[in-house]
């Protein structure tokens, strides 16, 4: 593995979950892997688990570690080409990744979708221009699109807490007041369909009209408006909210019947709750859902480690 940008960078889905098991049963032993190699991890918008389990798993490989804010501990940073730079950005991309890539082995950047104009978040534009001029690996910590490290600490979690061959998960909106990215949503569309397809799950999504995702994420998924007749019998219950894709970046509704309760929890099969987080309580999830021994919210967080050690652990043998 060279870049991890998407499942596309991904040979086995199968062989990054047990690198992520072994690691989380046995944290140390790579820790040669990593020696004298440094990240640097570049945020351009907030993060609590992406930033300290990232930190914590190339630590665990060894590796030294270099965080940084966008704009506020560092100049801000123009991503467009040939243009006249006399707006509030004073340094360009093309020198900013460069020069990072002569201090860091890899580079892990997060840049949220600003959900304004929808064909320039889809281009994705800052990896591109970081993994066309840093010349190392980078590494996606969330982008306009997508969020894989999370996606694969979910494939973890589910893999471990599964009581069945091929268990159903459903992906399901939850209501917000602000307009979310779609990224967390599509990622996990887009792992959990190369899943299905594989034979191990059973993937529907259930969302208010509105809030259809781009088709290249929903793929072969099995979608339906009628969130109860996606919870009968799920055994996994994933949920997210994210604005709209077809009304760009817009808040629809907010209906508070989409918000998980106790009684939409006891229409699955004894299901299990997960969520990226942060998650507003009571807005998204009630507190009895969180608090209840059916959350695996923790758990699914804890795993973001061993998913970022399996990814950088992948990346530090080939090279
Ligand atoms: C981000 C998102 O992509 O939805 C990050 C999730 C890992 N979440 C938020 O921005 C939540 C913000 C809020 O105010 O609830």
């Amino acid at each position: 593995m060279t870049n991890f940008l998407s499942l596309a960078d991904v040979t086995s889905i199968d062989a990054l979950i047990q690198s992520g098991l072994a690691a989380k049963a046995n944290p140390f032993a790579d820790q040669v892997l990593g020696k004298n190699k440094t990240i640097g991890l570049i945020f351009f918008n907030s993060s609590l688990r992406t930033r300290l389990s990232t930190q914590k798993a190339a630590q665990n490989l060894g590796m030294n570690v270099m965080t940084m804010n966008v704009g506020q501990d560092s100049w801000g940073l123009e991503m467009e080409e040939g243009v006249l730079m006399n707006g509030d950005k004073a340094e360009h991309v093309r020198e900013a990744a460069a020069v990072m890539g002569r201090y860091c082995d890899i580079i892990g950047i997060r840049a949220f979708a600003e959900l304004k104009d929808r064909d320039k978040d889809y281009r994705e534009q800052v990896m591109h221009q970081f993994a066309t001029y840093a010349g190392v690996p980078i590494v996606n910590l969330e982008s306009a699109t997508r969020h894989p490290l999370q996606s694969l600490a979910d494939c973890i979690t589910i893999e471990e807490a599964k009581r069945t061959d091929r268990p159903k998960v459903v992906l399901t909106w939850l209501p917000h007041f602000k307009p979310l990215p779609q990224a967390v949503a599509n990622s996990f569309c887009e792992w959990m369909n190369a899943r299905a397809q594989a034979g191990k799950i059973e993937f529907v999504v259930t969302h208010p009209a509105g809030y259809e995702l781009a088709p290249e994420f929903v793929g072969n998924a099995h979608v339906t408006h009628n969130q109860s007749e996606a919870f009968a019998g799920a055994d996994f219950i994933y949920g997210k909210n994210w604005s709209s894709y077809t009304h760009y970046g817009q808040v629809l509704t907010q209906d508070p019947s989409w918000a998980v309760t106790m009684d939409d929890m006891n229409l699955t099969n004894n299901g299990k709750f997960m969520h990226c987080l942060p998650v507003r309580r009571n807005l998204k999830v009630s507190d009895a859902v969180l608090d209840s021994p059916q959350s695996l919210v923790i758990e699914q967080a804890a795993n973001r480690e061993w998913s970022a050690q399996a990814v950088l652990k992948e990346i530090l043998k080939n090279g």
